[in-house]
């Protein structure tokens, strides 16, 4: 599957990434961006509006666009927090990308990567990010807890990401205050909006926040999903390709 394969490639670059020596007196400053603290306090549906170049579905979905005005212009449009792809093989993006986004905003930034290895939340951490990203499919469940301890310690917030029950089970049982529901199938590339109606019922939590991630073009898919109970949208390909941001966000 694309998972696997995504995840094989990815042992590679985490070797590099070892020998590379983080000078972290010299990180991107992080400041104390929370994507939870904007959620307890705002009770709107929260976008998450991602910087996404291509991605293995959808080959090049937007390969002009510069990430600090992209990501200037999605947090004038009212997002609460951006997404921004690190993976270089499969999605194009880069780090630089995360510290370009960093640089520009003044609002927590998610990287979006697959994370396998503790290495990879330092990188994250030292381009700026606010808020990493654990795909439950991609790990076993002591890895997940493993890295999940690890980001917190490091003061990140984790949004751990499901795509069925089985992911579900194991997300609730690390307690993470941010859950999405991803629903494109990461094997079969589908997306159905189903995969939230079905699954945020049995998450539903008082400490849990819930995102609703993928295949969200238009304001009535935002609208079926709240309905199903999530907190928050994370929007990427309708964003990217979209002209005009300004209309985006708002009612
Ligand atoms: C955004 P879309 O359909 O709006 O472009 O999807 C986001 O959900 C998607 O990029 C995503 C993703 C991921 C990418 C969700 N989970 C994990 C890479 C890795």
């Amino acid at each position: 599957t694309i998972l696997e394969r995504i995840i094989s490639e990815k042992k590679f670059e985490i070797k590099k990434l070892k020998e590379m020596d983080l000078d972290t007196s010299n990180s991107v400053n992080t400041k104390n961006f929370s994507l939870v603290t904007h959620l307890q306090r705002d009770e709107n549906l929260a976008i998450i509006a991602e910087f996404k170049r291509a991605s293995p579905s959808k080959g090049n979905i937007n390969m002009n666009l510069n990430p600090a005005l992209q990501a200037k212009s999605y947090e004038l449009g009212g997002a609460a927090a951006i997404s921004v792809l690190t993976d270089s093989s499969f999605f194009k993006g880069s780090f630089q990308d995360l510290k370009a986004v960093r640089e520009a905003v003044n609002i927590p930034i998610l990287c979006k990567d697959f994370i396998i290895d503790k290495v990879q939340i330092d990188f994250a951490k030292h381009y700026g990010a606010s808020i990493i990203l654990l795909i439950a499919a991609a790990l076993t469940r002591a890895e997940l807890e493993n890295l999940f301890s690890y980001a917190i310690q490091q003061k990140l917030e984790v949004l751990v990401e499901v795509h069925d029950e089985d992911d579900v089970q194991k997300a609730l049982s690390i307690k993470p205050r941010l859950i999405g529901i991803n629903n494109r199938n990461l094997k079969t590339f589908e997306v159905n909006l189903e995969v939230t109606e079905r699954l945020a019922p049995i998450i539903q939590s008082n400490d849990t926040f819930i995102i609703s991630e993928s295949g969200i073009f238009l304001r009535n898919d935002a609208d079926r999903v709240r309905k199903a109970g999530v907190n928050g949208v994370l929007v990427g390909e309708a964003l990217m390709r979209s002209e005009d941001l300004s209309t985006s966000f708002r009612e």
